[in-house]
């Protein structure tokens, strides 16, 4: 059962550390002598989904494209990496049902709103407490924490170079590099 290619899939709200963690897991991948690519706001939202918006159907179609070139990801042989929010459970669970069985990995990055709102690296919390920023995660939009994630890595507790080595020590575990 010696998967190659696969789809981390990282859930959480902002600044719970998706992307940083994210990044992390694919350099030590890199190290071990594993391509891997990560997907995240800066080349998706910027690029093929810069005409979609926060509202609930601009978010279901964010993460179907997502989840549509995951796949396509996978199929060339590559481990992908997405650090997206994505708020709903359906959503996750259609893409997690556009790949293979085992080889969607859904990773729960657990961080107390209270903690993402602490951090506030780009002040986006405070701008939507003032209401500059509507349907915000956590704030005035929902966040649906994953029922039986395949992980799940506490932010709040551990580093990110913590958070990195637990998933890193899981995908040996499972025998998925
Ligand atoms: C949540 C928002 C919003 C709203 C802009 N709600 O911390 P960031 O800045 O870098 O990550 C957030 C990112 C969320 O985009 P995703 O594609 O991950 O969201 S989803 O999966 O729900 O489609 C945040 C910024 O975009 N951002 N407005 N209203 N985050």
């Amino acid at each position: 059962n010696n998967h190659h290619s696969f789809v981390l899939w990282f859930t959480g709200l902002s600044a719970s550390g998706k992307s940083s963690i994210a990044n992390a897991v694919a350099r030590k991948l890199f190290e071990d002598g594993n391509q891997s690519f990560v997907l995240d706001g800066d080349n998706i939202r910027h690029g093929l989904n810069k005409n979609l918006g926060f509202d609930e159907e601009s978010r279901k179609e964010n993460i179907r494209r997502i989840g549509e070139v995951s796949k396509l990801f996978v199929e060339s042989g590559q481990i992908v990496l997405t650090a997206f929010i994505s708020p709903y459970k359906e959503d996750r669970n259609v893409v997690r049902a556009l790949v293979e069985d085992g080889e969607f990995i859904e990773i729960f990055v657990q961080c107390s709103i209270e903690e993402c709102e602490r951090r506030d690296p780009k002040g986006l919390y405070t701008k939507a407490r003032n209401g500059e920023i509507p349907n915000f995660t956590g704030i005035s939009a929902p966040y649906e924490a994953p029922d039986n994630p395949e992980l799940v890595v506490d932010s709040e507790k551990f580093s990110v170079e913590e958070c990195t080595d637990q998933i890193i020590s899981f995908l040996k575990e499972k025998k998925y590099i």
